[in-house]
């Protein structure tokens, strides 16, 4: 306590310039009197009044003398700052908002041990009072909110296909979303598959996350609540707010994506009637996977969900649909241009009902789209996507337009012809060649098909 006291003393009388270089030792002369004056540090403030007395006589360094402060001096008590008054002492001390106290002043960008979001991963604040290197959240709470790492809106409740109910085992996660380690492949391309040999449209993605399975009709259910109940997505929400400083990502010509348009908000029906019906989730009697109320079909993928209906609800969940190029890069398993999500080498062109739902000589499955992660973990990609190819087909963020719009594309998202938007990966009720990881279909956004769902992508 003596030798913390008197090296703060000298340190201040060398920050403040004031009083001589034997004022603050003054007091402390010997080690004996150092202790008393710290033992009597309320006789000290007593005799303050008479150092100032001192200081209108002239006194000049008295202050110091005293063991008091030079006015407009600061110090570090702890993680607090005190301030020098103007009769020399020290004022009461005062905390450090999300900072730390360091040599004599707040310092740094946070408070030790606080949390914070950063992408979906979680940043602790160090010793010094700065943000350390965002811990990713794991894959099976991929969502990061108020410094913490939990389950997306959509599979919060734990509703049956909501829940740790997915997979071949029934065990997986509903929401687990992997990590794809972002990098440059070349769209639509394999080398192999007639059509695909053309390896002129570059891409780069950086790093994001997939969801592994499609949206299931559990999920989908939750957010359906949420739409009847008045929730409508925020103007220009669901962009890749993580990319492009904020503007997310690229068009191509120098612009962004835009984001959600509220405009579009009449896309998202109000009734729980008109979602339920024939001209809603209901396209296809039969062969739709939604029920007006939880059924059997929870774990099978929603489909009969426009284009507007499936943004709105990877925004609602935290996400945003996927890009096209990146939609492709994980099927394609990034740089090595997959004929299939599954195939090593990539140029493997295996593909039956053991790795996808589709149409093989007939139907893999007389359902049409089963449970989510069926084929799993035989048609899983290279970073963990189940049903990549077949199943429903995927929405993806991008507008159509063919050829691709540029040859070069850095986080781009097509923007040209919003009439029409792109589905990757095709179905259950597609031959193999429209599951390759190259091959791409188009629908209005406003159109509805039971072979037509999605998956939701995640800031890294
Ligand atoms: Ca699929």
């Amino acid at each position: 306590m003596t030798l913390r006291s008197r090296s703060i003393g000298l340190l201040l009388g060398g920050l403040a310039g004031c009083g001589g270089g034997s004022d603050p030792s003054g007091p402390g002369g010997g080690g004996s009197t150092t202790d008393a004056a710290q033992d009597a540090a309320g006789q000290d403030a007593a005799e303050a009044g008479d150092a100032g007395a001192d200081v209108a006589d002239g006194g000049g360094s008295d202050a110091d003398a005293e063991g008091g402060c030079s006015p407009g001096a600061t110090q570090c008590a702890g993680d607090e700052v005190q301030t020098c008054d103007s009769s020399g002492q020290w004022g009461a001390p005062s905390a450090c908002i999300d900072q730390v106290c360091a040599g004599s002043a707040c310092q740094g960008e946070c408070a030790p041990g606080g949390v914070r979001c950063s992408g979906n991963g979680v940043q602790t604040c160090d010793a010094t009072g700065h943000w350390g290197i965002a811990a990713a959240c794991p894959p099976s709470t991929p969502s990061c909110a108020s410094g913490a790492c939990g389950l997306p809106a959509s599979c919060a409740g734990g509703a049956t296909g909501a829940g740790n109910d997915c997979g071949p085992a029934g065990d997986a996660g509903c929401c687990t979303s992997p990590a794809v380690t972002g990098g440059s492949f070349s769209r639509s391309y394999d080398g192999v598959s007639s059509g695909y040999t053309d390896a002129q449209y570059a891409a780069t993605v950086s790093d994001f996350r997939l969801d592994a399975f499609e949206i299931t009709v559990g999920r989908f259910r939750a957010f359906v609540d949420a739409v009847v109940g008045g929730w409508t997505p925020a103007a220009g929400a669901g962009k890749h707010a993580h990319l492009g400083a904020g503007s997310g990502l690229g068009d191509g010509n120098g612009g962004y994506e835009p984001g959600w348009d509220v405009a579009w908000n009449v896309n998202l029906p109000a009734a729980k009637s008109t979602w339920d019906g024939d001209t809603g989730l209901g396209c296809n009697a039969g062969y739709q996977t939604w029920t007006s109320a939880a059924g059997s079909n929870e774990r099978r993928p929603i489909n009969c969900a426009t284009w507007f209906e499936v943004e709105a609800f990877c925004i609602w969940d935290g996400g945003f649909l996927p890009s096209e190029a990146e939609w492709n890069y994980a099927a394609a398993g990034g740089a090595e241009q997959r004929v299939y999500p599954w195939s090593s080498p990539a140029s493997e062109t295996t593909i039956d009902c053991s790795h996808a739902n589709l149409f093989a000589t007939t139907y893999c499955n007389a359902s049409f789209a089963v449970d989510v992660g069926s084929q799993s973990p035989l048609g899983d990609g290279k970073w963990g996507q189940s049903d990549l190819a077949g199943n429903t087909s995927e929405w993806v963020t991008d507008a159509y337009q063919s050829p691709y719009g540029a040859t070069q594309c850095s986080d781009c998202a097509s923007q040209a012809s919003p009439a029409l938007r792109v589905y990757r990966g095709g179905s259950f009720d597609n031959v193999a060649p429209y599951l390759l990881a190259s091959s791409r279909g188009y629908n209005a956004p406003s159109g509805r098909s039971y072979s037509l769902g999605a998956r939701c992508a995640r800031m890294p």
